[in-house]
This record gives structure tokens, C-alpha cells and sequence, in this order.
């Protein structure tokens, strides 16, 4: 992708005149910077956000180094998820941009796309993994291709306010799975919270040791994988107990917490999707 954009470029891009956009970063619609000989740039991050808000439809994202879009709308999600699911399998990490891209051109929340697209497009994988049809390798470089695209969601959203609360947050000891917690980071992102995923396998104490001193408004742990339901009790008491201490909201969510776990913790809210904790943070004001 291009960081920086000329009139033209972003001109051609939506199938306007080079002076209609000049017009728009004149009138502030477009953050725009200026060269030292007082050309106009315009970085990549507020032409995307302009586009988004304002509905226009890309004729040719190549010029912003972006893969070729359809921009169509509802149909594209549910469509999307097998066309995901193979180009992960496959390993075909520029179609699996292109479809993610896609959607989030066509104005799709990245919430949406990992709830709705993503998510089930990993639930496919895991079945044919299940079923001996995908091998283990196609499974880890999908998990591989799935985090450089969502990096790269991630310096597409709007930067987060210098006063947006702080949330933090990622999984256990013996639970080495990376992407849910980093899509909670992207989710929560995009709802206006710095929220700063912490990463995987983090031992118990050190999340006490983090609450403590980055004192955040929400923690959250992700649960894909509890090796031992005791241990994994004897490591969650003292973190809840320590955001009971801190006034911190605690937010749990992850397959592994099943029925009879969840009734042996306690928690703010336990969330079946990443929607669920956008709408939790919603209901903390900030
Ligand atoms: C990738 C993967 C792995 C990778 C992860 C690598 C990585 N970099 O993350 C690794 C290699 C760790 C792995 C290991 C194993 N795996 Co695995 N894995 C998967 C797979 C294919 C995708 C997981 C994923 O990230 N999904 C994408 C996320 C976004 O989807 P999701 O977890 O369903 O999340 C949704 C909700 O739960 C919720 N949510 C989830 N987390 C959170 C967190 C918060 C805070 C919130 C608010 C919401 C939320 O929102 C999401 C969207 O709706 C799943 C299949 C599946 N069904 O997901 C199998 C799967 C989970 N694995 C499975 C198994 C059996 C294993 C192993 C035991 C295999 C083995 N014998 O070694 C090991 C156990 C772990 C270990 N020893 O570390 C089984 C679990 C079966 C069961 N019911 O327990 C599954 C379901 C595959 C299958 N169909 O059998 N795995």
C-alpha cells in the first residue's frame, strides 16, 4: 500500500477530476499534508476513512496500491467465507487481502468481517482439520496469513483519540492461539478504546503485574485452549480478584469456556462474539 497519495492518484482511484479532490483537502474533508514546494500529499489512513464516510466506490485501488474490489454489499459477506476459507487453505495470501479488503471497502465494520467471515472461515479450516482433509502446516500458515492482514487492518482504522480509555488484554498460560485476541485489540480499536493486546501464553502473575500498572478500564481474556481446567482456575482467581481490587470490567471469550468452566469463574461478561465486546465496552462509559 501507498502511504501517500497525490490528487491524481486519489483521482483515479474513485473516477473523479484531479481538482474536485484538490477542492476537498482545500475545504478539510481530506487530511492533507504539503510538500516543501507546497504540493499537496495526502496520507493513505485519512483517504480511506474520507472514502468509507462518504460512500465512493473505487474504480481502481490499484492507484492506491490496493488489490481490485467489487464493493458489493451484504451479499459479499456470507459469499466471502468459503472464497476465504480456500485461499487460506491454499495459502494464497494476496486473495484472501483481496476478499478481506473488499469488505472492508465495502464498508463492512472489521468487527463484522472477523465475526461473520473470518471466525467461520477458521471454523472450516478446524473441521477439515478434524476430518484429516487439511494438514496441519495449511493450518498454521493460514493462522500466519490471517495476522498479517489484520496488522494491516489495523493501520487502516482511525487513529485512536490520545484520551481513549485504555483496555488490555490476551490469553493464558497453555493457550498459545493468536488471533481472537488480537482481532479483540482490533475490535476495540476500531470502537475508539487503546486497546493494546498483551499477546498469548502470558503467565498469571504477569497479568496481575499489568493490571496493576497500566490500571486499564477493561481487561480481556481469550480462551481457545484450557490444558488443565485447575490450573487454569488456579491462574484466573487472581487476576479477577486483582481487577475486583482495581475496578476494572473483566471480559471473557473463547471456545474452551464452556458451560460448566464459565460456571466455576466469575466475570464482567462472558461474549460469544467480537461484536459482544464492542457492545460491552459501549455500555462502560468511557
Ligand atoms: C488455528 C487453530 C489452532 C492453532 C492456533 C495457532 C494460532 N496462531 O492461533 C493451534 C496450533 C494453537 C491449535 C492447537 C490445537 N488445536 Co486448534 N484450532 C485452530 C482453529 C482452526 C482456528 C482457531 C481460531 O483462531 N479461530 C478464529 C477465531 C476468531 O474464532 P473463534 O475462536 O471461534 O472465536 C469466536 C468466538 O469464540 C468469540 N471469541 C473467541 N475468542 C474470544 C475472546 C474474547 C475476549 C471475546 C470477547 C470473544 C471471543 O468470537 C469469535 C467470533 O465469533 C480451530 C477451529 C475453530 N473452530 O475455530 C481449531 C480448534 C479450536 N482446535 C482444536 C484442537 C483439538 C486443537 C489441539 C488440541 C490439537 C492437538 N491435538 O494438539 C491443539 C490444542 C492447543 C494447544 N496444544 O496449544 C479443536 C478444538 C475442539 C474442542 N472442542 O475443544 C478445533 C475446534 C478444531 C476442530 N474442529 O476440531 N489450534
Amino acid at each position: 500500500m501507498k502511504e501517500s497519495l497525490t490528487p491524481k492518484q486519489v483521482a483515479q482511484a474513485i473516477g473523479v477530476g484531479e481538482s474536485t479532490v484538490k477542492r476537498w483537502c482545500d475545504q478539510g474533508l481530506i487530511p492533507t499534508e504539503s510538500t516543501p514546494g507546497k504540493h499537496r500529499r495526502l496520507p493513505l489512513k485519512g483517504v480511506i476513512q474520507f472514502l468509507r464516510d462518504n460512500g465512493h466506490t473505487m474504480v481502481k485501488p490499484e492507484m492506491l496500491g490496493l488489490p481490485s474490489l467489487t464493493g458489493l454489499g451484504d451479499a459479499l459477506i456470507s459469499r466471502s467465507v468459503d472464497d476465504m476459507r480456500l485461499a487460506l487453505e491454499s495459502g494464497d495470501d494476496a486473495l484472501f487481502r483481496r476478499h478481506v479488503l473488499n469488505l472492508y471497502f465495502s464498508k463492512k465494520s472489521v468487527c463484522e468481517i472477523c465475526d461473520w467471515a473470518i471466525a467461520p472461515a477458521f471454523h472450516g479450516i478446524g473441521d477439515r482439520w478434524a476430518h484429516g482433509s487439511v494438514e496441519v502446516f495449511q493450518e498454521r500458515r493460514a493462522c500466519e496469513i490471517c495476522s498479517r492482514v489484520l496488522t494491516e487492518l489495523r493501520g487502516l482504522i482511525p487513529v485512536v483519540p490520545q484520551s481513549a480509555p485504555l483496555a488490555i488484554g490476551g490469553t493464558l498460560s497453555g493457550d498459545t492461539y493468536t488471533l481472537p485476541t488480537k482481532i479483540v485489540e482490533l475490535v476495540l480499536r476500531e470502537a475508539g478504546w487503546d486497546a493494546q493486546n498483551l499477546g498469548s501464553n502470558l503467565p498469571s502473575e504477569s497479568v496481575c503485574a499489568a493490571l496493576r500498572s497500566l490500571r486499564p478500564r477493561i481487561l480481556w481474556l481469550s480462551v481457545a485452549h484450557i490444558p488443565d481446567a485447575e490450573a487454569f482456575q488456579g491462574q484466573y482467581e487472581p487476576i479477577y480478584a486483582t481487577t475486583q481490587a482495581q475496578g476494572v470490567a473483566m471480559v471473557v471469550g473463547g471456545n474452551a469456556l464452556t458451560p460448566d468452566i464459565r460456571k466455576r469463574i466469575q466475570y464482567g461478561a462472558y461474549c460469544d462474539s467480537f461484536s459482544h465486546v464492542v457492545s460491552f465496552a459501549a455500555s462502560l462509559e468511557k
